[in-house]
């Protein structure tokens, strides 16, 4: 498509090139290429025209399509797939592995109008202001291993987030990104089986970018990037961030086939290291001394009577958590 050809040379530029020389390496005409820029404008692509120089593209505007994330994440082998609006990223990622979809794959949606948290519960995605993506993933371990994706993910984000922002982030076992203590991202990691083992893994990771405000139900408990650190979000260089970490982490944990290699970065971040917890499962509210994570990434808890005990992320939420 001419529009992306031109990008893709806007792109190498960091200063104004002329019109005409586009259309020279492009072999179209000026016409041709000025309607392509207009469309470009018209999705939100920041391009300054000056007569005599020609265009420059503010290449920090916060576009995002298949382009942007080819681009962004062309060092790493996998497919990369964008839509505008799409139920659950997570139900896309696996429609797409359930029709034989083989490679390492990721799907990012710019907004989600069914995003789905653990157990039922819903992920408000508001268009344009948040990441909304899924990792296929055609792991070879055994499926007693597909929970530590999430704690993997987690820990990704957690860098990923820090390195574009200096922000300080925290996790809340197993699955909760927060900052300054409230939620800031969410991840829900899927299995399916088949009679050989694991068939696919769908990581699903929600992070609230951009978002300026919340519904009276998530305030107070919610925040996005954009609130915590005043600054805008350009939603490409955070995934680029995030997905390369995972992988980093994710081809470690391939090779040391448990969590030790992380456990002392991901119990620094654990906003509830060495305090109290309530561990909710079914109707039970359990309170417990929260000490960190095992090498599977259990959470491990002592009782009142000083026993330890450990925790699973499948079957656990943590509430609230205090000193006391
Ligand atoms: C999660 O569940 O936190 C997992 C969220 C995963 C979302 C991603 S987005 C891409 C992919 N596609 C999907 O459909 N899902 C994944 P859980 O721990 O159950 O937390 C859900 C709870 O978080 C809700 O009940 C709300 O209280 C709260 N919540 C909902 N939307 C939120 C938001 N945007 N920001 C912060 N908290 C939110």
């Amino acid at each position: 498509m001419l529009k992306e050809e031109v990008l893709k040379i806007l792109f190498s530029e960091d200063d104004y090139i002329s019109g005409e020389l586009i259309s020279y390496k492009l072999s179209v005409s000026r016409t041709a290429v000025w309607k392509a820029i207009n469309k470009l404008k018209t999705e939100g692509y920041n391009i300054d025209s000056i007569s005599n120089r020609g265009y420059k593209l503010n290449k920090d505007t916060d576009v995002l399509n298949e382009f942007e994330l080819k681009q962004v994440l062309a060092d790493i082998d996998i497919n990369c797939n964008y839509r505008e609006t799409v139920g659950s990223t997570n139900i896309w990622a696996k429609y797409c592995a359930e029709e034989g979809e083989k490679k390492t794959s990721l799907y990012v949606a710019a907004e989600q109008t069914a995003g789905r948290g653990r157990r039922g519960r819903s992920w408000i995605s508001e268009k344009d202001a948040g990441i909304f993506m899924s990792l296929l993933l055609r792991p070879e371990f055994e499926s007693d291993k597909a929970s530590m994706i999430t704690i993997l993910a987690a820990l990704a984000v957690a860098r990923g987030i820090e390195a574009v922002t200096k922000l300080k982030v925290q996790i809340k076992w197993p699955n909760d990104i927060l900052i300054n203590n409230k939620k800031v991202c969410g991840i829900l990691t899927e299995l399916s089986m088949d009679m050989d083992g694991i068939s696919y893994i769908v990581c699903g990771i929600g992070i609230n970018t951009n978002t300026v405000s919340f519904s009276k139900e998530l305030e107070g408990i919610a925040s996005s990037i954009y609130l915590e650190s005043s600054k805008p979000c350009i939603r490409k260089n955070l995934i680029k961030v995030v997905v390369e970490h995972f992988f980093k982490l994710y081809d470690d944990f391939i090779l040391k086939h448990d969590l030790s290699f992380i456990k002392q970065e991901y119990e620094n971040r654990l906003i509830h290291k060495d305090r109290y917890i309530y561990a909710v499962g079914g109707h039970r509210s359990l309170r417990y001394m929260s000490r960190g994570i095992d090498e599977n990434g259990l959470l491990c808890v002592e009782d009142d009577s000083g026993e330890l005990i450990k925790l699973s992320g499948t079957e656990i939420s943590i509430r609230g958590c205090d000193n006391s």
